[in-house]
């Protein structure tokens, strides 16, 4: 039995449209967007207050467009998107979505990486999704340097998009800029526009996001024009009925708010709902290129910004610094928006304990949902809930053994499928076969379906995770990519890892290691652990770091078939916890 959104949440108001590029439907008037001479400036910086208003965008859009596609001998109808593949290795900015959307209006693909990656993990994602060129930042540049070459592409493609100075570091001559690209672009001829049979919107990868899905390494999800199409008309549906309630009558900007652009860009959350669904519907994305506390109370307070786009461990600073918080007028703080990993209720409650007045929110999704899969309401308030579910969707619970889950409160899988749930992982038909069957996305996420005690409304929980994946401070460490590296040091035999909660993270990696017999007897294992931690903060980004420590074990617990049990060690880390 299948469960859809409730009643209360309104059809979609035309069909997805399939045809067209991303940055037509997001710009272009003529899909419900805005009026464009109307709305906020899409982008502003926190922490610079520089601007590009809608109308400046639009065009900067098709200037950059112009200039890639000369610099690069990219032409919007020859080739296909995977000939046009165009990486992004960089902090926030305010031209980070006119890179997307030019990249976009010349039929290619934008495959944006994680900013706090090493060089390492860069290449991975440089070579696995064919990239040809790479824009990046002074403060990246070298890493960025360093991995491009590795995969062969050349510094002459290596290029830079504009940072504040105050976070730019040292001027580096040599290497185009986006700003260059864009004034030849405004000397070029003008672009064919993409000729885009019906339904190729729905079949052309727009986005390759990297994610480790149920298991395995990251792999590049394949997200079509129509899959964010999809997601930024689902969520403007939900939530406009009661959206349009929290702004005062009569404001002119026609309920359109400034919203904080903090959350990091090249994760689905911050790329579909922060950016993609704010420009659409009229709203100020304030951006900013790194959380540092006050900066962030202050661009809050200047900005006058109406919805927070955040993550637990950032609600958990705000919960536990009270005095700091204090000090800054967040009066125009409507509501926030939480997601990426769960939300205590406890914090959820002293969050509303600070702030009466502000909706908290939660939403639930994945990369490989391209995005929201659901989300909570202000006027439906459950903490704990991850809300209902957008139009369009239809989900399932469904147990290991296959049955489908027909009870409240009865945990099983989330199955869901919907106009969003993506094309499936690049070059690797195993695993997606594995994740995207007949429809469905299997989300490795346990859930339960439960009945508000007031509303009697229907909610998702969502109770716990199947797939192995650990999330730190809402993003993605893959434990088959840590066990694969703890491999390489010399002192490793076999082990596994697993994420263990975290007061301020959510969880964070803990490895289980056999040691190899060669560790000499001499070696304290504070020592051998102390340099196998280092091995990986050597190698990894620091979300990946072994902070929940590293363990000895004398073998690696296996069923017969030889697969890791790591729900036995999860079971035993939460017991040895609770006492
Ligand atoms: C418990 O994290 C994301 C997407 C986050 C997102 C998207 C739309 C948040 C709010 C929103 O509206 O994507 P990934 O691919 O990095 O990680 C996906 C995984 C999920 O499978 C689940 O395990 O992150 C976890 N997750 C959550 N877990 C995401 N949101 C939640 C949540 N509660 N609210």
């Amino acid at each position: 039995m299948p469960f859809y959104a409730p009643d209360w949440v309104p059809k979609l108001p035309f069909d997805v449209p399939d045809s067209i590029p991303i940055n037509q439907f997001i710009l272009d008037e003529n899909f419900g967007r805005h009026p464009l001479g109307y709305s906020r400036a899409p982008f502003t910086c926190g922490l610079t207050g520089k601007e590009y208003s809608a109308l400046e965008v639009k065009e900067r859009v098709e200037f950059l467009a112009r200039g890639l596609s000369k610099e690069l001998g990219f032409l919007p109808n020859q080739g296909t998107e995977w000939d046009k593949v165009i990486g992004l290795f960089s902090i926030n900015t305010i031209d980070t979505l006119t890179l997307a959307w030019a990249t976009h209006r010349i039929g290619g693909i934008q495959t944006p990486a994680n900013a706090a990656y090493t060089a390492q993990e860069l290449e991975h994602q440089l070579r696995d999704s064919g990239a040809k060129c790479l824009f990046t930042c002074l403060p990246l540049l070298d890493l960025a340097l360093q991995a491009s070459k590795t995969v062969g592409i050349p510094e002459s493609r290596i290029y830079l998009l504009n940072v504040p100075e105050a976070v730019a570091g040292e001027k580096r001559d040599g290497y185009k800029t986006l700003d260059q690209f864009i004034a030849e672009g405004q000397k070029l001829a003008k672009l064919e526009e993409l000729k885009w049979s019906k339904g190729e919107g729905a079949s052309r990868t727009a986005f390759l996001c990297y994610s480790s899905g149920t298991s395995g390494l990251p792999k590049g999800v394949m997200i079509s024009h129509k899959n964010v199409i999809a997601n930024v008309l689902q969520m403007r549906t939900f939530e406009d009925p009661w959206r349009k309630t929290l702004i005062e009558p009569g404001n002119q900007s026609d309920y359109t708010e400034n919203v904080l652009g903090l959350l990091p860009l090249n994760h689905i959350y911050a790329l579909v709902v922060i950016a993609h669904l704010g420009v659409y519907r009229g709203d100020g994305v304030i951006i900013l290129p790194k959380f540092e506390f006050k900066s962030f109370l202050e661009t809050i307070q200047t900005y006058k910004i109406g919805c927070l786009y955040l993550v637990p461990p950032i609600i958990i600073t705000m919960t536990k610094s009270r005095d700091v918080v204090k000090k800054y007028d967040l009066s125009s703080v409507k509501s926030i928006f939480t997601g990426a990993a769960p939300l205590g209720e406890e914090t959820a409650e002293d969050l509303q304990s600070m702030f009466p007045n502000w909706a908290i929110r939660q939403g639930y999704g994945m990369t490989e949902s391209a995005t929201v899969v659901c989300s909570t309401v202000p006027t439906d308030v459950y903490f704990g809930s991850s809300g209902s579910l957008m139009p369009g969707i239809e989900a399932r619970i469904v147990t290991p053994e296959g049955e489908e889950v027909t009870k409240y409160d009865t945990p099983g899988e989330l199955w869901v499928k919907g106009p969003a749930v993506t094309l499936g992982y690049l070059n690797n038909p195993k695993a997606t076969k594995e994740t995207f069957v007949d429809g469905y996305l299997r989300t490795g996420d346990e859930a339960v379906v439960r009945k508000h005690p007031k509303s009697g409304h229907e909610h998702i929980f969502i109770v716990d995770r199947l797939k192995e994946l650990i999330k730190v401070k809402g993003l993605q460490v893959a434990p088959a990519e840590l066990e694969a590296h703890l491999l390489t040091h010399p002192s490793v035999n076999d082990c596994v890892v697993i994420g263990v909660p975290s007061d301020r993270e959510g969880e964070v990696p803990k490895a289980f290691v056999v040691k190899s017999p060669s560790v000499g007897l001499e070696e304290s294992d504070k020592m051998v652990a102390r340099d196998i931690a280092r091995h990986v903060e050597q190698h990894k980004a620091k979300h990946k770091w072994l902070k929940g420590g590293v363990e000895f074990i004398d073998v690696v617990p296996k069923s017969p078939s030889g697969k890791i049990l790591r729900r036995l060690l999860r079971d035993k880390e939460k017991e040895k916890r609770r006492s």
